[in-house]
C-alpha cells in the first residue's frame, strides 16, 4: 500500500528535498503549510514549485493545535517529518518568545495530536547540533551533554527532550536526527552559506563590491542538505527509534567558506570582506564538528558531497540565476526606449 508521509516545513530548504526523496521513493506526500503560502504560491512555495501537482498541501498553523489536529484527523499517516522550525538563530536573540512559542509548542502540538489520532504514525524530529552549545567535547556525539546557547538552541532541546518523552511514555516511534549543519542552493538568505555565496556571485557580476559578516572564526560542519534528508528518512525505516547525529565529520571556520566560496569565481576575499559588528550574537557556538559514526554504522549513512563540492554548486547556482537575472534586466533596458 502507498505510504503517506506528513512534512511540516515542506517549503523550506529541507522539506523540498525531502519531499522529493520521498515522492522518488513512492510515498504520498503531505504538507503542512501556512496559510499566507498558499495565498502568495510563487513566492512562498519557491522550493517546491516543480512538485506542486504531485503533494498535497494543507494550510495549518504550528501555533494553532485545532489546526494540526485537523489535518491528522483527515489522513492516516504513517510517518511523519516535523521540521518546521523558527530555524533563525540570530533571529531568536532578537525574538526569544516566539521562536520558543512556536519551536516548542509546535513540536508539542504536533506530538499531542498524532498520540491521540495516529500513535502508529512514525515521527521525525528535525534536532540541531546547537544544542550542543558550548561544547562540552570535541567531536559531539549522541551522549554528549547538551549545553545550548541561544533561544533557538534551548527551543531544541525542549523540542528533544518532548520527543524522547512521548517515545518512552507512550512508546511511540518518536526519534530525533541531530543535524550538523547543511546547505546547499536553496538554503535561506539569511543563513551565512548562502549570504557569502549570493554575494560572491553580486560581486563577480558587478552588482556589489563588499560582503558584511561578523564572526569569520566560527567554525561549523557544514554538509549537503540533499545528504542529510536521506538520513531523516532512514531514521524513520528502523525497527527501534532511536536517535542519531547526523555529520560529516569535518570542521571549517567562516573565514574559510568565503576563502574558498571566492576563490571560486577567481577572487580574494580579504579584498571584499568587511567586519561588522552587527552581526555578531551575544553568545557564539564556536566550534561544531559531529561524530556520525553511529549514523553511519546503524543507518549505513554517509554523506556523498564534500565541503569543496557544496561551496561550489552553492556559488555556481548562485552565479547562474543572478546572471539569468541580470542578463533579463539588460535586455529590457536596451528594449526600453
Ligand atoms: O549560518 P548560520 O546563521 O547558522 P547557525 O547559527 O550555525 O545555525 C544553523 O545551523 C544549525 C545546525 O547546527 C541549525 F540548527 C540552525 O537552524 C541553522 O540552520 O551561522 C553560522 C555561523 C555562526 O557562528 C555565525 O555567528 O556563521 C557566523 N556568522 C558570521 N557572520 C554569520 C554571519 N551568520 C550569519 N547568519 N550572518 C552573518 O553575517
Amino acid at each position: 500500500m502507498t505510504k503517506k508521509a506528513l512534512i511540516t516545513g515542506i517549503t523550506g530548504q529541507d522539506g523540498s528535498y525531502l519531499a522529493e526523496e520521498l515522492l522518488r521513493r513512492g510515498y504520498e506526500v503531505h504538507g503542512l503549510v501556512r496559510r499566507v503560502a498558499l495565498e502568495a504560491p510563487e513566492r512562498r512555495t519557491e522550493r517546491i514549485a516543480h512538485l506542486l501537482d504531485k503533494v498535497n498541501l494543507h494550510p495549518a498553523s504550528l501555533e494553532s493545535y485545532p489546526s494540526i489536529f485537523h489535518i491528522v484527523s483527515r489522513y492516516d499517516f504513517d510517518e511523519c517529518y516535523h521540521l518546521a522550525a523558527q530555524s533563525f538563530v540570530a533571529e531568536s536573540f532578537a525574538d526569544g518568545f516566539s521562536t520558543m512559542n512556536t519551536n516548542i509548542n509546535g513540536t508539542h502540538y504536533m506530538l499531542a495530536a498524532l498520540r491521540e489520532l495516529r500513535p502508529q504514525c512514525r515521527f521525525y524530529f528535525a534536532g540541531s547540533s546547537e544544542m550542543f552549545g558550548k561544547v562540552r567535547e570535541v567531536p559531539q556525539r549522541e551522549s554528549t551533554p547538551f549545553h545550548p546557547r541561544s533561544p533557538y538552541g534551548i527551543s531544541k532541546v525542549a523540542g528533544f527532550d518532548l520527543t524522547r518523552n512521548y517515545r518512552e511514555a507512550y512508546h511511540m516511534f518518536c526519534v530525533s536526527g541531530i543535524l550538523f549543519n547543511h546547505e546547499g542552493p536553496r538554503r535561506g538568505f539569511e543563513f551565512v552559506t548562502r549570504k557569502i555565496s549570493n554575494t560572491v556571485a553580486r560581486i563577480k557580476l558587478g552588482l556589489a563590491t563588499e560582503l558584511k559578516l561578523g564572526n569569520l572564526e566560527a567554525q561549523r560542519d557544514w554538509g549537503h542538505a540533499k545528504d542529510y534528508v536521506i538520513a531523516m528518512y532512514m531514521m524513520l525505516q528502523q525497527s527501534e527509534p532511536d536517535d542519531y547525529v547526523v555529520a560529516t565529520g569535518e570542521s571549517h571556520s567562516v573565514r574559510e567558506f568565503c576563502e574558498r566560496a571566492f576563490a571560486e569565481v577567481g577572487l580574494n576575499y580579504k579584498e571584499h570582506v568587511v567586519v561588522d559588528e552587527r552581526f555578531r550574537r551575544p553568545a557564539e557556538v564556536d566550534q561544531l564538528v559531529g561524530d556520525s559514526t553511529k549514523a553511519r554504522t546503524v543507518l549505513g549513512w554517509r554523506p556523498k558531497y564534500t565541503f569543496d563540492e557544496l561551496v561550489r554548486e552553492m556559488v555556481q547556482s548562485d552565479l547562474e540565476t543572478l546572471s539569468r537575472t541580470k542578463g533579463h534586466e539588460v535586455s529590457k533596458l536596451s528594449s526600453s526606449p
